[in-house]
């Protein structure tokens, strides 16, 4: 017989299973449960279920309960710490202690205030062995749009874009539509069903008109969108508005009345936020989005919207896509004129970690995060 796995082994089983939640739980974290007998034999297994449905915790009690095993005296691996409260659930925590789990073994603290700490308390006050730890880093890893909304009240933001290896977005005529090929745009589509909202800007959807939404992959839930438009200039008619189950929220320096409820007539939520020099106040609307449960936040924008947030400091990670292309000479210096917003010095650059490399069919994608964050 082979031997019994060990507390890591069975963190990572429930770990998989939040794996298999990633596109689901929005704004929910994607938390995995497993129970387990003193003889290591699996009693159930579950995962959390699309918001309002049940967490991880229920639905493994519940696939034990399906199984007709008793999980009295059992262990229940938990990629996240046991709720406490009510919210649109019940407390899970006393779901696990009703059912007689004897051993908890979490991976990290749930960051959420409603939670933290006292999921952990009240098992314990209930006689419940409570470790704290293993898989730890991997279950904040795959939450980290959650943390960062319950620990900085913004959201995660991720930045993507493609260039040639040269680092050249666009042809100098304007044409830059597909530099790279069909498994690098379907890696890109698994990133923004991810996400809880995409963001672009209106030069964006001026000159491509594009959908933004998540067609290459399949997926439960679209993306919400945002687009950051200064002065309402988003066509009634763009595409945007032809996605069904997302909203559409739209963040302008003032408010035109005639424009804006043009486009709230196509649906769209229209927030008004300006900072000193009459533009959107970006760090103000990250913290509008994260009070509205955003989680993630997938950013494809021009690289005027893409100077202006690594600028303020607001993008946490970047994803990269390079094709095998050479467009430019590959002389210009940052100092050109046509480097938009470039610093004059390395000092000044912001420095980043590469987090992964990686090949999509002809194309590289490299993830790189800002570093400290
Ligand atoms: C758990 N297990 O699988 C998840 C948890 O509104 P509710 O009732 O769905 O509660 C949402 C909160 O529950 C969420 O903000 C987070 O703190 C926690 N998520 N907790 O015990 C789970 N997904
Ligand atoms: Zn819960």
């Amino acid at each position: 017989m082979a031997p019994p796995l060990s507390d890591l082994q069975h963190v990572d089983c429930a770990r998989r299973l939040s794996t298999s939640a990633l596109l689901s739980t929005d704004p929910n974290p994607r938390v995995g449960c497993v129970i387990v007998d003193a003889l290591g034999r699996r009693l159930g297994s579950g995962c959390t279920q699309p918001v309002g449905g049940p967490h991880a915790e229920v639905m493994a009690l519940r696939d034990a309960a399906a199984e007709g095993h008793s999980v009295v005296g059992a262990t229940a691996y938990v990629t996240l710490e046991p709720c406490a409260h009510h919210g649109r659930t019940g407390p899970c925590c006393d779901a696990l202690i009703a059912a007689g789990i004897r051993r908890v073994v979490a991976s990290i603290a749930d960051p959420n205030p409603l939670v933290s700490g006292q999921g952990f308390d009240r098992l314990r006050a209930a006689g419940v062995d409570v470790e704290v730890g293993p898989g730890a880093v991997e279950s904040r890893e795959l939450n980290i749009g959650f943390f960062s909304r319950m620990v900085r009240k913004t959201p995660w933001v991720r930045l993507k874009t493609a260039a040639s290896l040269d680092g050249k977005t666009a042809l100098s005529n304007g044409v830059s539509q597909w530099i790279t090929g069909e498994p690098a745009r379907t890696d890109g589509h698994a990133w923004r069903a991810r996400a809880s909202a995409v963001l672009t800007g209106v030069g964006t959807l001026m000159e491509d008109d594009p959908r933004l939404d998540v067609r290459r992959v399949e997926t439960p839930r679209q993306p919400h969108l945002v687009v950051v438009d200064s002065r309402l200039q988003t066509p009634p008619d763009a595409k945007i508005f032809d996605v069904p189950h997302r909203q559409v929220w739209l963040y302008a320096a003032t408010r035109d009345e005639p424009r804006a409820r043009a486009l709230e007539a196509r649906g769209a939520t229209v927030t008004v936020l300006a900072n000193a020099d009459g533009k959107v106040d970006l760090a103000a609307m990250l913290q509008d989005l994260a009070a509205r449960e955003v989680n993630e936040l997938h950013v494809e924008a021009g690289h005027k919207l893409n100077g202006s947030l690594m600028r303020e400091g607001l993008v946490d990670e970047l994803l990269v896509y390079l094709a095998p292309k050479f467009i430019g000479s590959g002389l210009e210096m940052a100092s050109q004129p046509n480097a938009g917003g470039a610093l004059t010095t390395l000092a000044g650059a912001l420095p980043l970690e590469f987090r992964s490399v990686d090949r999509f069919g002809p194309d590289l994608r490299i993830v790189a995060r800002v570093a400290g964050r």
